[in-house]
């Protein structure tokens, strides 16, 4: 009889929904997997930051400024979940940041292209948190129970900020002529590169099969693209704009809509840091890291001083 193995033990146990929790036993590309992907997670939050950052002086009205700022916070929220449930892995925050700053760690695509109009806030709202959810809802029943239990909040928020961002585009799309046109260049710049955060075709995605069967990702990086694809068409239309693809169409046989061929070179040659953005991100990354280690120091050593105080109470 073949001899059960901790492997076996470990499959069998997500095969039947049950989470591995920290301590307990995981196959190392497992919890290789886990990191890059939560890693990577918790730096596009990070990054995600900077270009809405760049609209948080400029916002049109005290109400926009509020809201977007809120926003914002969220981020850096998620990006502190996301790196806390990554620890649990086994790796320090120092090392996972410093894969950030030297570039050997990757973070979403979609963060390095620019903000140039107040409609690019709102169309971000709706398009790259639009698709930021259609990805994580499934993350809330990742196997892995510090990740999974983490996504439930990054959701619930991300929701509201995908919502933020259709109300900016509505109330805009009420307005003149030069608001709408606003609105429909935004909508052309961040369509496209909204599709291909998702990640590469199945075929082409060399981390999927088995994310599957650990039960990482629930669903194929096509499948949520589709999805998404059917959710934003509809909500184009309650908009009054279009979506920047001629073939885009409802295809009554798939009952999903038809769509064009993404253009792969521009996602690659963006991943590989190459994107209209990608050094002016990191760059802003590296700097408020440096320009923050006195508050990182000074936090350290008020938590010492709180120790010794709280162990001169203890033994008095
Ligand atoms: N950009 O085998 P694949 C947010 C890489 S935060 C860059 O399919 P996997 C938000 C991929 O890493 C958005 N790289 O990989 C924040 C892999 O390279 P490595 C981030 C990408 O992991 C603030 C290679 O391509 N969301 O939404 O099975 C404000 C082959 O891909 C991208 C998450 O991180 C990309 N777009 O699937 C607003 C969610 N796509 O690592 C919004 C969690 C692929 O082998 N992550 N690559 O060197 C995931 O769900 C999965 O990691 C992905 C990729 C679906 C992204």
């Amino acid at each position: 009889m073949k001899e059960i193995t901790l492997a076996d033990k470990f499959q069998a146990k997500i095969d039947q929904e049950i989470k591995i929790e920290p301590k307990d036993w995981m196959p190392e590309k497992y919890r290789k997997t886990l990191i890059r992907q939560m890693s990577q997670h918790a730096h596009s939050e990070i990054v995600g930051m900077l270009p809405e950052g760049n609209w948080i002086s400029r916002a049109p009205t005290l109400r926009r400024k509020l809201g977007l700022l809120a926003k914002v916070q969220d981020e850096a929220g998620h990006g502190l979940y996301l790196y806390s449930a990554t620890e649990t892995l086994g790796i320090d925050r120092e090392t996972l940041l410093e894969q950030l700053h030297t570039g050997k760690a990757k973070y979403s695509s979609i963060f390095n292209y620019p903000t140039t109009t107040w409609a690019d806030i709102g169309a971000i709202g709706w398009l790259v948190d639009g698709a930021a959810i259609m990805n994580q809802v499934p993350l809330c029943r990742c196997s892995y129970g510090p990740y999974a239990r983490a996504m439930v909040r990054v959701c619930k928020e991300e929701s509201f900020h995908q919502r933020q961002g259709f109300e900016i585009l509505m109330t805009m799309m009420e307005g003149n002529e030069a608001q709408k046109h606003m609105v429909q260049d935004a909508v052309n710049r961040w369509w496209w590169p909204s599709m291909m955060m998702f990640g590469p075709s199945d075929g082409d995605s060399p981390n999927s099969a088995q994310s599957m069967k650990w039960k990482i990702k629930r669903f194929s990086n096509d499948d949520l693209r589709q999805k998404f694809v059917d959710i934003c068409a509809e909500q184009a239309q309650i908009l009054g704009i279009t979506l920047p693809d001629p073939d885009l169409k409802w295809n009554e046989e798939r009952q999903h809509y038809d769509f064009g061929e993404i253009d792969w070179s521009e996602f690659w040659n963006v991943v590989k840091g190459n994107g209209p953005c990608n050094k002016e991100r990191l760059d802003a990354r590296v700097k408020a890291h440096e320009e923050g280690a006195w508050v990182r120091e000074a936090a350290m050593a008020h938590a010492e001083k709180r120790r010794k105080r709280k162990e001169a109470a203890q033994v008095a």
